[in-house]
């Protein structure tokens, strides 16, 4: 039996979602959608093959006909909606941030865990990554000892023409804090952002790159650059340091190109392809663990931490000090 899904948001990442269950995702139906852009919506929802259009986002949740939603609208939208689903009983994906300030993430978390079980999965695609996950498990076999540093690069070729130095950290370092945490299983418990001169290809205002530094409760050091004008592609690098060996994302290889005396592989263009695998695994096992009753993907608690921590590196890149993390107490729900 198909899993009956709604969809708020129809923007970029949620015309993403849609597509992918609507051609390759199986045991999943997309039955309605809802935007602030109606005409937009109809014209998804006719591509997607008839899912009816709701007028907003608490209609689409409240539809008998909707077993499960995917929130992909605008992340000041995010804790209106999940709270909405919890309150219907009904399991959400929402996307990555869980919500825009970590106030708003502690009121779904305090919903959430007043509930026997989870509903709320967030979007951090990366744990669903062959290349982290092979990471992970190298790191839990033993294979490279005790960790001792991790270190990243989150290059984007150009961003979007609204992107400021704070979305370096909130939109796009959320990921590198989300994932770390979980090869890890540690929490952060202290950021420092340090700059270098600005590079001359960034818009007037943009502090483009950072170097964020992260510090955990285990006493491993993370290291992020986060570089969004880098011009080359998309380009993710993680590397842990252990006692005995180091363990690293492999390169991602496409076919090798010879000509002209050259001989050359792609860099992928942008996150979605990059990671569109573990955009489909993210969907894939969400579907199959709503259908079997359980949700294992990142919670509610992994968007409160990672957002807590985004909030304190922008703390950290205005002061230029070092910036303690105080997280509030993991409620039983979160293991
Ligand atoms: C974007 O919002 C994402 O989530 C991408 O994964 C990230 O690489 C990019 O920097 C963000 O802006």
């Amino acid at each position: 039996m198909a899993l009956k899904i709604g969809v708020v948001g129809t923007g970029t990442m949620g015309r993403y979602h849609l597509q992918r269950l609507a051609t390759s995702v199986s045991n999943a139906q997309v039955v309605a959608v809802s935007d602030v852009d109606v005409e937009q919506a109809k014209r998804v929802a006719d591509a997607a093959g008839g899912a009816r259009v709701q007028p907003d986002g608490h209609d689409l949740i409240g539809d008998d006909d909707v077993d499960a939603v995917i929130v992909a609208s605008p992340g000041f939208t995010h804790e209106e909606y999940t709270l909405a689903c919890i309150a219907a009983g009904k399991p959400v994906m929402c996307e990555k941030p869980l919500a825009l300030e970590t106030d708003a993430c502690l009121r779904v978390l305090e919903a959430e865990a007043a509930l026997p079980e989870r509903l709320v999965q967030v979007g951090f695609m990366r744990r669903y990554d062959d290349g982290y996950r092979a990471m992970k498990a190298s790191l839990d076999a033993g294979q490279v000892g005790r960790p001792l540093l991790v270190h990243c690069a989150h290059r984007n070729p150009t961003p979007p023409p609204s992107f400021t130095s704070d979305m370096m950290l909130t939109d796009s370092v959320v990921h590198e804090i989300d994932v770390t945490r979980w090869l890890l299983g540690q929490e952060v418990t202290a950021a420092t952002v340090l700059v270098p001169r600005r590079s001359s290809l960034a818009a007037e205002n943009l502090q483009d790159p950072q170097l964020v530094l992260l510090e955990t409760d285990g006493g491993v050091l993370v290291d992020v650059e986060i570089f969004v004008t880098c011009q080359y592609g998309y380009d993710i690098r993680c590397e842990l340091v252990g006692e005995s060996g180091t363990v690293a994302l492999p390169d991602q290889v496409g076919v090798r190109v010879r000509r002209e005396g050259r001989s050359f592989t792609q860099v992928p263009a942008d996150f979605r392809s990059r990671f569109a695998a573990a955009y489909h695994a993210e969907l894939q096992e969400w579907v199959d663990g709503v259908l079997r009753g359980e949700i294992t993907g990142p919670s509610a608690w992994d968007g409160y931490a990672t957002t807590a921590v985004a909030e304190r590196c922008v703390e950290a890149l205005a002061t230029g000090r070092r910036v303690p993390v105080e997280l509030a107490k993991r409620p039983a729900l979160y293991g």
